[in-house]
């Protein structure tokens, strides 16, 4: 008997199917996140100096400099990764042969990367991005006291709404635009009104053209570096914004504080909000963004989407950026272990829990919930790897290796 028939027997004795873990599993798409691949630089320029309160940390060699680049280390990290997935890409990769300002932005600067989602069954979705810009210096973009800034960045996000339209329509699937902001003050705001009140003012006008084959989500955050003290884009200010207009609400993990969990906040979310994005990230003692292993908030992230069913209103997104390590494998880790988690859940024997829940058993429900730990998974995850023909076990980090020698240890940084 293979691993895998054991695994399924054992499973099988609580109930669970593990030939409908995988099918659903299958389902289930990751939206992969461009800018692990070099480090947010994007490719308006050669410079690509991150500001705006984000930081990456690290100088592995290997960067991708190009969109063509890019493309072939996503293809690689594709290659190792089960399943059919996203894109997630920030308005600062776009192509163009001469210099485009982000609010003049139009389909065709993404043309490449559309091309190149079809060609890969890839999904695609989207970001403006209100950073690393001499007009988001001084910190403020959206909430801008400069009638002119606010503008630009207004002007900025409606383009890539229109972009994200024609994505969605391209791909026939719709886009997820995510609007995040870094606008905030290092310190105490004699004003924490008028930034907010400009803020909401502001989305409204982007907000006003319908693009039916996109998704608008807004993403909170509680302080970044430079903004300590006070964040315009709040999760309150989100949270209600995104209630109001019924529209997509973004909850990072790195952004709350840090024994504040995204996975308890879903289901309350979702009783008001038609949808959520999540950024699935791992703040290590701040927002830091590191690789996401399969810890317990992984888990429970990916436990209470598909114990709830609400694969479908939920989009997975991850957002990390590690340069410490090679950037291919930091991809194939994060995605791979938010898959596991996903497995994980789909493995629970939800209803036997939920009864023994109502019946006031709470004995019988955390005796499976840890018996449950160490339960053969790992044979489940396996089996599922091999059948969607990729690497099964740590062996795609041969693959990664050999990538390295070939590839990545012959760009100069
Ligand atoms: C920043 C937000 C935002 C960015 C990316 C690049 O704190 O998390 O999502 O990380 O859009
Ligand atoms: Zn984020």
């Amino acid at each position: 008997m293979s691993s895998y028939e054991l695994a399924r027997e054992q499973y099988a004795t609580l109930g669970v199917d593990t030939e409908a873990a995988i099918d659903r599993l299958k389902n289930i798409p990751i939206s992969i996140h461009c800018w692990q691949g070099d480090d947010v630089a994007g490719f308006e320029n050669s410079d690509g100096t991150l500001g705006s309160g984000l930081a990456v940390t690290g100088n592995y060699p290997g960067r991708a400099r190009t969109a063509d680049e890019l493309r072939q280390d996503l293809e690689q990290a594709l290659a190792l990764i089960p399943g059919n997935h996203r894109l997630n890409l920030h308005a600062i990769y776009l192509e163009s042969d001469t210099p485009v300002a982000r609010d003049q932005i139009e389909t065709k600067h993404f043309q490449g990367w559309i091309d190149w989602c079809k060609s890969q069954s890839l999904g695609l979705d989207f970001n403006p991005s209100c950073f690393s810009h001499p007009l988001a210096d001084d910190g403020f973009t959206l909430s801008s006291p400069d009638a002119g800034k606010r503008q630009f960045w207004i002007d900025h996000c409606k383009a890539s709404r229109l972009v994200a339209n024609d994505m969605g329509a391209q791909l026939g699937s719709p886009a997820v635009t995510n609007i995040w902001v870094p606008d905030g003050y290092k310190d105490t705001p004699a004003d924490r009104v008028a930034p907010r009140q400009r803020l909401k003012d502001a989305l409204d006008e982007i907000l006003t053209e319908p693009t039916p084959h996109n998704i608008d989500a807004v993403e909170s955050k509680l302080f970044g570096i430079g903004s300590e003290a006070y964040v315009t884009g709040s999760h309150e200010f989100y949270l209600g914004y995104a209630i109001q207009k019924q529209i997509a609400l973004c909850l990072d993990a790195g952004h709350f504080h840090p024994t504040e969990m995204i996975s308890e906040k879903i289901s309350s979310c979702l009783l008001y909000v038609p949808e959520l994005l999540l950024h699935v990230s791992r703040g290590v003692r701040w927002d830091s963004d590191h690789v996401v292993t399969f810890s317990d908030e992984l888990q429970a992230i990916a436990r209470e989407i598909v114990a709830n069913n609400i694969e479908d209103r939920v989009h997975i997104g991850l957002d990390f950026f590690d340069a410490s390590i090679n950037r291919v494998a930091a991809w194939t880790i994060g995605v791979r272990n938010t898959l596991r988690a996903l497995l994980l859940g789909l493995l629970e024997p939800t209803a036997t829990l939920r009864q023994a829940e109502l019946e006031g058993d709470y004995t019988t429900r955390l005796a499976l919930q840890e018996e449950l730990k160490t339960f053969p998974i790992g044979a489940v995850w396996d089996e599922y790897c091999r059948r969607q023909d990729t690497p099964v076990g740590p062996s795609w980090l041969t693959e990664i290796k050999g990538y390295e020698a070939a590839v990545l240890s012959k760009r100069s940084s």
